[in-house]
């Protein structure tokens, strides 16, 4: 067969396969078969070296548009069939609106943990910094500064985990008020700190008892602060968190660190007659210690005792949100319970 109607009957049976072409390989299959390295259209112009001088350019233009027609062919069988795999792909892939979602479990933020931010935006809307402390305190400022020298009765009130003689897990948040005086610049003004944190006693635990409880921590210092201050205080506190019909009640304490010290109790209930101050049935329930702050811890850390003086008070917020919510126990906030904690959602959660 002369060559030319050798590369028409390439050109005529490679058009038919390209047309017939299923996918894109079948496609590509085809386009090695004829225009690749030992393709049949390849294999037709290396023989044209055998042709007269005069054959050969003839043939060869013809067999360029032999190449460019089947390239063409090629491209837009290519175009069409990926446009084709594209749309089955897509519809494969459709996606049913109508199924039902799968339910998203959201978290609630702890009852404890809403209580204390309850207590720091109440404190900090009157002017009151929010300050940390460490949990693994020394010795020195869970006691020596706040007036409980080694060896001194009062030491006994809190029983404390050691790690060492001089470290230990805080037994009170009061170290953070020894910190933060012992920083203070009393020229710049008056000191109003909160500190809200985790405690930890060798208490027993019962309902109204845990190892790790949780303190917020208040301190006022500055010149002419009386318990006056402190009483109004303590009651804007206490109506906040209770309701506006509660009342509360000082009665003398001791505290190392503070002198007078106060108990403080909170209206509840009906008066049953008991006498457990942790116990609604006696109409009133502890719920923080207070006082005005010792000379001698305005003096360990550098305040001038004649000049300067004010109140601190140290409250319970597990207590708190006990009463607040009538839980009877306070093992239940540590126990991880969904049950309970998600009685606790806030609006919005
Ligand atoms: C103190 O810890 C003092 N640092 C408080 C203070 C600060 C007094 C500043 C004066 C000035 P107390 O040991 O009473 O005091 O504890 C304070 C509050 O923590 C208690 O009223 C109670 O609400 C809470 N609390 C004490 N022990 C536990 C416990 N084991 N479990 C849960 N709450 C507790």
């Amino acid at each position: 067969m002369a060559l030319q109607d050798e590369l028409t009957k390439i050109k005529t049976d490679a058009l038919t396969q390209i047309a017939a072409a299923a996918d894109l390989n079948a496609l590509n299959d085809i386009r090695v078969q004829v225009l690749g390295k030992k393709g049949s259209l390849t294999g037709v112009l290396r023989g044209m070296k055998d042709l007269t001088p005069e054959e050969r350019p003839k043939v060869g233009s013809f067999a360029n548009t032999v190449r460019d027609a089947l390239t063409e062919a090629i491209e837009k069988r290519h175009a069409a069939l990926s446009a084709q795999a594209l749309q089955a792909k897509l519809a494969q892939e459709t996606i049913d609106v109508t199924l039902p979602g799968r339910p998203v479990h959201r978290g609630t933020m702890h009852v404890l943990d809403q209580v204390m931010e309850d207590v720091e935006s109440l404190f900090m809307g009157m002017g009151y910094q929010v300050v940390d402390g460490p949990e693994v305190e020394t010795e020195h400022y869970n006691f020596e500064m706040l007036n409980v020298p080694k060896d001194h009765p009062a030491r006994d009130m809190q029983d404390t985990f050691y790690i060492t003689p001089d470290v230990l897990l805080r037994s009170q948040t009061s170290p953070v008020q020894a910190r933060t005086l012992e920083k203070h610049d009393f020229s710049q003004g008056p000191l109003k700190m909160i500190s809200p944190g985790r405690v930890y006693r060798r208490d027993t635990d019962d309902a109204t008892h845990s190892h790790q409880f949780h303190q917020i921590e208040g301190l006022v210092i500055d010149k002419h602060i009386t318990m006056g201050d402190l009483k109004g205080t303590l009651e804007v506190l206490a109506r906040h968190v209770f309701g506006p019909d509660r009342k509360i009640r000082l009665r003398p304490s001791y505290f190392p660190f503070t002198e007078p010290s106060v108990e403080v109790d909170v209206s509840w209930g009906s008066k049953t007659g008991s006498d457990d101050v942790t116990s609604k049935d006696n109409g009133w329930v502890e719920v923080l210690g207070a006082g005005m702050v010792h000379p001698n811890v305005l003096k360990s850390a550098g305040v001038d005792a004649d000049v300067y003086g004010g109140f601190a008070f140290g409250l319970g917020p597990d207590r708190f949100a006990m009463l607040k919510y009538d839980i009877e126990d306070i093992r239940n906030f540590y126990l991880n319970d969904q049950r309970f904690l998600t009685q606790f959602q806030q609006e919005g959660e």
